[in-house]
C-alpha cells in the first residue's frame, strides 16, 4: 500500500513515524548543536535569511560532522522505511535541517533533489520529518505529484541561498498537480529524487516550520560524475556570490 503509493505519486506520508520519546531526543540534540556548534560553523553548513539575526537560521547541512548525527545515518527506524520503500539496501547521507523562521521571505524554489545528486537510477528518497506543525500557513512542502515518471527537468540558477537550482519551465500544469502536504510533528514524508517539489514562503507572524531530513541512495545507484562536478562548480559560484566561505 504504502509503496504503491509512493511509485504512483512518488511521494507518501507517514504519520506518527517518529514515537514522542525519539522526537524528543531529536529535538534536544538539535537545540544543543543550534546553540552549541553551529556558532562555529563555516557559513556553507548553516544558512540564515539574515547572518546578523541568529533567529532566522533556515538550513544546515554536513550535519555528520557530530557525532549524534552521524550516528543518526543508522538509525534503523529510519533506514528500514526507506529500504522498503526503494525496495533494495540503502545507504544514509549527512542529515539536514528545514526552516522557514516567522516574519521571514524564504521560498524553496521548484526542483528536483536529483537533479543535484546526479544518480541514475534515480533509485533515492528524502524523508523529510516535520519538527513543528507544517501547513499552508507557514510554508508546506508542495509536491508535483506523478512528476518523477518524466525524467529530470530543465534547471537554471536560482538566487536562493541552500537551493541553487529552479525547474525553469515550471508552469499552470504543475500548479494545478501540486498536493500541499500538511503534517503534525513526528508525521514524515518520503519523496523520489525525481519528484518536483517547492514551498512558498512562511506567512504567519511567529511560526517556524522546521523540519529534519535524511536522504537514502539504492545500493543500486551510481553518480554521473561529470554531472555531479558541473553542478559543484555552479554551486561553489552561487556561495561564492552570495559571500560564504566553503571551509
Ligand atoms: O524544507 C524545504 O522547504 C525543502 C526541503 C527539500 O527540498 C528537500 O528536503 O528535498
Amino acid at each position: 500500500m504504502l509503496n504503491s503509493q509512493f511509485n504512483d505519486d512518488g511521494f507518501v506520508i507517514v504519520r506518527q513515524f517518529l514515537p514522542d520519546d525519539e522526537l524528543q531526543v531529536l529535538q534536544s540534540e538539535l537545540h544543543r548543536y543550534i546553540h552549541d556548534i553551529v556558532p562555529h560553523l563555516p557559513g556553507s553548513d548553516a544558512f540564515y535569511v539574515d547572518r546578523n539575526r541568529p533567529g532566522t537560521l533556515k538550513q544546515m547541512q554536513h550535519m555528520g560532522k557530530d557525532a549524534f548525527f552521524k550516528n543518526y545515518r543508522c538509525n534503523s527506524r529510519w533506514s528500514s522505511l526507506a529500504a522498503m520503500l526503494l525496495d533494495e539496501s540503502v545507504q544514509a547521507k549527512d542529515p539536514e535541517w528545514f526552516n522557514k523562521p516567522p516574519g521571514t521571505e524564504s521560498v524553496t524554489p521548484p526542483h528536483q533533489d536529483n537533479f543535484y545528486f546526479c544518480l541514475s537510477p534515480p533509485n533515492v528518497l528524502t524523508m523529510w520529518l516535520a519538527l513543528d506543525d507544517v501547513d499552508d500557513g507557514n510554508g508546506c512542502l508542495r509536491y508535483v505529484r506523478g512528476s518523477h515518471k518524466a525524467g529530470i527537468r530543465p534547471h537554471a540558477p536560482s538566487d536562493v541561498l541552500g537551493f541553487s537550482q529552479v525547474v525553469e519551465d515550471y508552469g499552470d500544469k504543475d500548479r494545478d498537480r501540486e498536493v500541499a502536504v500538511h503534517l503534525h510533528p513526528g508525521d514524515v514524508v518520503a519523496h523520489l529524487g525525481n519528484t518536483i517539489h517547492r514551498a512558498d514562503s512562511n506567512k504567519s507572524p511567529d511560526r517556524h516550520r522546521r523540519a529534519f531530513a535524511v536522504v537514502f541512495r539504492g545500493e543500486s545507484c551510481r553518480r554521473d560524475v561529470d554531472a555531479y562536478a558541473r553542478y559543484q562548480v555552479a554551486l561553489q559560484k552561487q556561495h561564492a556570490r552570495m559571500g560564504l566561505a566553503d571551509a
